[in-house]
């Protein structure tokens, strides 16, 4: 994902018509769209590509299965269009290797879920997340998705994966702040709600967009 504002509109509309129209106006404002299980089981996986029209998709399947059926998944996913896909890291090493190398052959990047960002996340995830984060390093990821809304958990999870990038959920509608989370180590922030519930999508992108470069000139 090359990138330009840091900001991610996550799309979890059911309606292709709406889910088209905002990418369209948010297209300036995002550096990715990412899409998941509500648009997608309503629209079916053609609509990977008819959004990638508009910005790089990330398909958001957090795919947690043996390797096969990891492979399979994601080969779906990256032949439809995607760019990247989202996937768990707790079923073990090997299914995650299988997600790599299934990225490395199509040419696409792999997130994998550290600490999720909602209160359940405290139940089983959090105790583990430095695990996962160490794993995906390990297993040669493109980057982990890590919670806006524990900007301390955020800044730990930085320490232990060094470069590598990070994504992070939980602005807005979690209540998570876009320039907490830039300070404490993100890359790119993920908006979904705030945006596309917003009477004018774009201009609340544009807004986050304006408050991660703020941040990014903070750190500076
Ligand atoms: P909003 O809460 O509406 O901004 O949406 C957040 C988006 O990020 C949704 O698509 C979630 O599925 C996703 N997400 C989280 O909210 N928390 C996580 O820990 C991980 C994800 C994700 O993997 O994208």
């Amino acid at each position: 994902m090359r990138k330009r504002t840091g900001l991610i509109a996550a799309l979890d509309v059911t309606s292709k018509t709406q889910a088209l129209s905002i990418s369209k106006e948010i297209e300036f404002f995002v550096d990715a769209i990412k899409i998941g299980y509500p648009l997608v089981l309503e629209s079916g996986i053609g609509i990977i590509g008819m959004i990638a029209e508009f910005a790089p998709v990330i398909a958001d399947f957090k795919v947690a299965d043996i390797p096969n059926t990891d492979r399979l998944i994601c080969s779906q996913a990256f032949e439809a269009g995607a760019s990247a896909v989202i996937v768990h890291g707790f079923t073990g090493r090997d299914s995650l290797v299988e997600c790599v190398n299934t990225g490395r052959e199509r040419h696409g990047e792999i997130y994998v879920v550290t600490e999720m960002s909602h209160p359940g996340a405290l139940d089983f995830l959090q105790p583990a997340a430095y695990e996962l984060s160490r794993l995906a390093v390990e297993c040669g990821a493109t980057g982990v998705v890590a919670p806006a809304t524990r900007p301390e958990r955020l800044r730990e999870i930085r320490g232990i994966v060094g470069d590598m990038t990070i994504i992070s959920p939980g602005v807005g509608a979690q209540g998570g702040s876009a320039a907490e989370a830039i300070r404490a180590g993100a890359d790119y922030v993920i908006a979904g709600r705030s945006i596309y519930n917003s009477k004018a999508p774009g201009k609340e992108a544009e807004k986050i967009a304006s408050e991660i470069d703020r941040a990014c000139d903070d750190k500076t």
